[in-house]
């Protein structure tokens, strides 16, 4: 290929050095080694994160909070260590502000639903962006239908950056909460997320940021953003899946009422009147996803051990190339361009259908994202049905994208 990138020197090697650590991706689908470019739907994971996993359940698994014995006490000190370490990785000020949730979704809803409760007012104003994902607008027009607020939507730009200027514009004292996704998924776009919250902030709004992609990319503190809550999933970050976080701000965490009744979450129960507990178990009633909080923990402890820096720089480059390589292909048409981008690349080739062309790239081996990535207002702003997308790991490699590139080129010609 003429401009393969000469994959020589660190590169290579520090993707090599994480891909060992990863066993799933060592096999051959329909014939073919696997590559693996669907990371923005969910990572694969470390051996170490396994591993986590089933040493709970070989060693000391048990109810949480629950007993004074000995398995129940090693289950909990497990768990609690997992908070402080998110607590920690994200820059909160005290671990009683993360909520264990089922992920984004979950985290998203439980903010919703009580700030739709207890917040919001008829005719106050929820300001989310034009590139959200489902799980980002869907709780807040139940929130809204509960509180009688009202959602006003952020244009998003040609390039797939967000309309600052239309934010400003929209922005009032009405405005009580502005959510909005940290990255993008069906796009990649970084949003500046300090300077929305600032934004956000100049007119008295609470702010919720959706971090699903950003957290396996870049390293995220709380306190320095300045938000309100922030929402993550552990899949997205080389952890399990149905598992993740609410981070939330204790000072609203204490005001707020609880989301879903149940065991832990409460003080005492009559059936005169039951009063709760405190932030965090205030929202996490019922047992906990225990494995799930223990591969999390050690996906976080996964993260911690890589340079962030040179996963940065080597996502950087596997996007650079790619967008490179891509667009030698006639009729290739990127969505989302912006100069501030995670390693997703979401395209369509003129005149075939995404769906068609994934179906083709699954039969050489090549896993990709194909449809509306959850994001069907954006779509419909681009007056598209869906896209392709090649989301990025620090453990794929410049081969692979060769592949994707030969892949694809085969793909149209058997499709036009
Ligand atoms: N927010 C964003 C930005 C996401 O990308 C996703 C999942 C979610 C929220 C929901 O996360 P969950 O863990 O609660 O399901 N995004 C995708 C995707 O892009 N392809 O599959 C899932």
């Amino acid at each position: 290929m003429a401009n393969t990138l000469e994959a020589t020197g660190p590169n290579t090697a520090f993707a090599e050095g994480i891909r060992k650590q990863f066993p799933l991706l060592n096999q051959q689908v329909n014939g073919r080694p696997l590559v693996y470019f669907d990371n923005a739907a969910t990572t694969q994971k470390p051996q170490q994160v396994i591993e986590a996993m089933n040493r709970y359940y070989r060693e000391y698994n048990s109810n949480v909070h629950r007993g004074v014995h000995h398995l129940s006490q090693v289950a909990t000190d497990a768990m609690e260590q997992v908070r402080n370490r998110m607590a920690d990785f994200l820059g909160a000020s005290r671990h009683e502000e993360i909520i264990f949730t089922s992920g984004c979704t979950g985290g998203i809803n439980l903010a919703a639903h009580i700030l739709g409760r207890a917040y919001l007012r008829p005719g106050d104003e929820i300001l989310l962006t034009e590139m959200e994902h489902h799980s980002n607008i869907v709780p807040w027009q139940l929130a809204a239908e509960i509180s009688g607020a009202i959602i006003k939507v952020i244009p998003v730009l040609e390039d797939g950056t967000l309309d600052l200027e239309a934010y400003q514009n929209l922005l009032s004292p009405r405005t009580k909460v502005v959510a909005f996704v940290h990255v993008s998924n069906a796009l990649g776009t970084i949003n500046p997320a300090a300077e929305i919250i600032s934004m956000a902030k100049n007119v008295g709004a609470l702010t919720l940021v959706d971090g699903a992609q950003a957290l396996a990319h870049e390293r995220v503190n709380v306190q320095d953003l300045n938000c309100d809550f922030y929402v993550t999933s552990a899949h997205k970050h080389y952890g399990p899946t149905g598992i993740g976080v609410l981070y939330g701000r204790y000072e609203l965490l204490e005001k707020l009422p609880p989301y879903q009744g149940g065991g832990e979450m409460i003080d005492r129960v009559t059936f005169d009147r039951t009063t709760y507990n405190t932030p965090p178990f205030k929202f996490e009633a019922g047992t906990p996803n225990i494995a799930g909080i223990i591969g999390m923990g050690a996906s976080i402890e996964w993260l911690q051990e890589q340079d962030i820096e040179q996963v940065k720089a080597y996502e950087h480059e596997l996007l650079a190339y790619a967008t490179r390589a891509l667009s030698e292909i006639d009729g290739f048409v990127p969505v989302g361009t912006s100069p501030n981008k995670a390693a997703v690349i979401s395209f369509n080739l003129k005149g075939v259908h995404h769906y068609d062309v994934g179906v083709l790239l699954d039969k050489m081996g090549l896993a990709l994202r194909t449809g509306h990535h959850c994001t069907q207002p954006l779509m419909d702003c681009y007056a598209i049905e869906g896209t392709v997308r090649a989301s990025f790991a620090p453990y794929n490699t410049f081969e692979e994208i060769d592949r994707l590139v030969e892949a694809l080129r085969k793909a149209q010609q058997m499709l036009s």
